[in-house]
């Protein structure tokens, strides 16, 4: 791998974003694709062994229990693209059942080149798919998937690991409208969504006892000292989890332990905080099945099936571009 994994996106437009956000009016605030740097990746495969963070395991048990049923849905033929494909071990499940029928184009689209390429290694051995992996903004690299596919082929989009949580509510009916613009009828949309819990499981999951969660995101500003040239000191921030009733999400701070000034020299920015000041670096949006159901709706798309893990309250759902 290249060192371009730490560019990923262009200084400048990183620079622009973290001045934007930093800046803000109230609520300071960075973009959670940022916390996916190479180290930032890395932390994250290691928060889905946490013991708390139950998530990822919920999905991969309902993919390798239902990934021959969910396939029942499909076409004949199906070509498949991943926004955020991670180490596509998940993805496996999944692709495995659809090798059982048919050779498979699979396109992953992700921002982290390393992630790429820990997923093209991950799937290296299956002969019956193509890989092509493209290192886009999620709809950037649907559109040009979409562009790619062969006639009276169709696409199923993969939106896996309750992603579309990090979208605030209003943003996430947007985006899945904006992707149902770039499908055709019939077209198939499978998505993870982590449901509402328990208050105290849902904060423990994003506050794990390693601290390996306070590690990725504390990550953020170590990327931006070293991209952004910038003097945080990580030893005067906390990390911090809450549970927002009004929006029913899960957000990390980023606290504040001191008054302090601190210089983002390649944002060209001084930014003051005051003692308790918070930057917010995550939403995690927790869903009913519900709104979901309204989602799919209101979005252009007619739900087909939902699985739901037993231990932890998760759903997959399959749903049809209408
Ligand atoms: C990858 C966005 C699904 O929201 O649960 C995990 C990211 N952040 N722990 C999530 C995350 C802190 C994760 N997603």
């Amino acid at each position: 791998m290249t060192d371009r994994a730490s560019t990923l996106v262009i200084p400048s437009d990183f620079a622009f974003l973290v001045r934007e956000g930093l800046t803000r009016e109230g609520q300071k605030e960075l973009l959670s694709k940022f916390l996916y740097d190479q180290l930032g990746s890395a932390l994250f495969d290691v928060i889905c062994l946490l013991p708390e963070y139950g998530l990822t395991r919920a999905e991969e048990r309902i993919l390798s229990r239902h990934a021959g049923d969910i396939v029942k849905h499909l076409p004949q033929s199906v070509a498949v693209a991943e926004l955020g494909s991670g180490t596509g071990k998940k993805t496996r499940l999944l692709l495995e059942a659809l090798c059982r029928r048919q050779t498979v184009s699979y396109y992953p689209i992700e921002i982290s080149s390393s992630a790429l390429a820990s997923c093209a290694r991950e799937l290296n051995d299956m002969r019956c798919l193509s890989v092509v992996g493209l290192e886009r903004e999620y709809l950037d690299g649907l559109l040009e998937v979409a562009a790619r596919r062969a006639e009276g082929q169709r696409l199923l989009v993969l939106f896996l690991g309750s992603t579309i949580g990090n979208f605030d509510r209003g943003a996430n009916g947007k985006f899945l409208k904006q992707l149902r613009r770039i499908l055709w009828e019939g077209d198939f949309l499978l998505l993870g969504a982590d449901l509402e819990k328990e208050v105290d499981t849902m904060l423990a999951a994003y506050d794990d006892s390693l601290g390996v969660t306070a590690a990725f995101n504390l990550n953020l500003l170590t990327r931006i000292n070293r991209e952004l040239d910038a003097d945080f000191r990580l030893g005067q921030f906390t990390h911090e989890v809450i549970f927002n009733q009004r929006t029913r999400s899960i957000e990390m701070h980023l606290r504040s332990s001191a008054e302090q000034v601190v210089r983002v020299a390649g944002a060209d920015l001084t930014i003051d905080f005051t003692l308790g000041e918070s930057i917010h670096t995550e939403t995690c949006h927790k869903f009913s099945l519900e709104e979901l159901q309204q989602l799919a709706q209101g979005s252009g798309f007619r739900p087909a099936s939902t699985w739901l893990d037993s231990q932890w309250p998760f759903a997959e759902t399959l749903w049809v571009a209408a």
